[in-house]
């Protein structure tokens, strides 16, 4: 008797939400949407949250999508664990934002092996076969850097000493080997180049605010500075931060800030002359990533890399305007 009540019980509950309307493609069979395992770095910075919201506006269910999201919360092992778990579901594909270059191979060998293709988005994965991911999309971190350097040549022209700080971003990603690679090269084709010191700022304000805090105050008093090169603007904003409190003052006259990303509040100290330079680094890249799918789900195979568009800021580009409708 009571099987009875409960199987009644079940059928007025479905024919009731039939009824209205609320039975959503979250009870319904999803094998028409596609699955995609997505493993993010963390939030560490303006711009990796901005490049999580690009992905998950795109992968949507009303776009046809089932995104399982995971944040690795800045540890290589959490990425790891997660495509690993993307395997047990079957996900259709992986999209994988790896945080350093290094330690891929087997866990995409394993994703391979499930037949559930990699597309690696912003930094890449050092990988002895290239066939382990089937596309990549990011950016140029070398032809960044290479720009702020022609931008350092440019602003400091003649041969009088530049003395330079370099504040490096998280050890072993791709943005960070791109960029410290570029400045490096550069400093070597200029001998009147100082490299200063070069500190780690891990991408984050805290670190950054930390380690220039101690690098200013272990300098003997005023110590000439031109420029600090800062590896994304969230180190830009702790470098700023501690030159200011240490007496230094930031502008073209002062200690050229060069920051990378161009986010919105980058944007906004620059238009405010305090950062010297911003150099884009585009987030939004969950358009290209869709596209590389659909490219793949049409069965073509996709470009192995896709470079999104960049550009360079100074204060004589922007306008309170372009800065308020920067999408991030
Ligand atoms: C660049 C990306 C970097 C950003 C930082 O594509 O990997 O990581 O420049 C972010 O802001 O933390
Ligand atoms: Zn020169």
């Amino acid at each position: 008797m009571k099987r009875f009540f409960w199987m009644t019980l079940l059928v007025l509950a479905f024919a009731s939400a039939c009824r209205t309307g609320t039975v959503s493609r979250v009870d319904s069979p999803n094998e028409d949407l596609t699955v995609i395992g997505m493993c993010q770095v963390g939030a560490e910075s303006d711009w990796r949250v901005a490049n999580s919201e690009s992905m998950k506006a795109v992968f949507t269910e009303e776009n046809g999508y089932r995104l399982l999201f995971e944040d690795a919360r800045q540890k290589q092992e959490n990425q790891i664990t997660a495509i690993r778990k993307f395997i047990q579901q079957q996900v259709d594909y992986i999209v994988l934002m790896p945080i350093s270059e290094s330690g891929w191979d087997s866990v995409l060998q394993e994703a391979r092996e499930a037949e559930i293709p990699v597309i690696l988005v912003d930094r890449m994965a050092d990988v002895e076969d290239e066939d382990l991911y089937a596309a990549h999309v990011g950016s140029d971190f070398l032809a960044e850097g290479a720009r702020a350097a022609a931008w350092i040549e440019e602003a400091f022209p003649g041969e009088d000493p530049v003395r330079i700080i370099h504040i490096q971003g998280t050890q072993g990603s791709t943005a960070q080997l791109g960029r410290t690679a570029a400045l490096e090269e550069a400093a070597a084709a200029h001998p009147h180049w100082e490299l200063l010191a070069q500190l780690d700022g891990d991408f984050t304000q805290a670190k950054t605010y930390e380690v220039m805090t101690d690098y200013l105050t272990a300098l003997p008093d005023g110590g000439d500075i031109d420029v600090v090169y800062c590896e994304n603007d969230n180190i830009a904003f702790g470098a700023l931060q501690a030159l200011e409190e240490q007496g230094y003052p930031c502008g073209r006259k002062g200690v050229n800030i060069i920051a990378f990303d161009a986010t919105r509040g980058a944007l906004a100290e620059c238009l405010n002359g305090k950062i010297a330079l911003a150099v884009e680094c585009n987030p939004l890249l969950g358009p290209l990533v869709e596209e590389v799918i659909q490219t793949m789900e049409a069965g073509r195979t996709p470009e192995k890399h896709h470079y999104v568009e960049e550009q360079l800021f100074t204060r004589e580009d922007l306008t309170a305007a372009l800065v308020d409708s920067r999408e991030y």
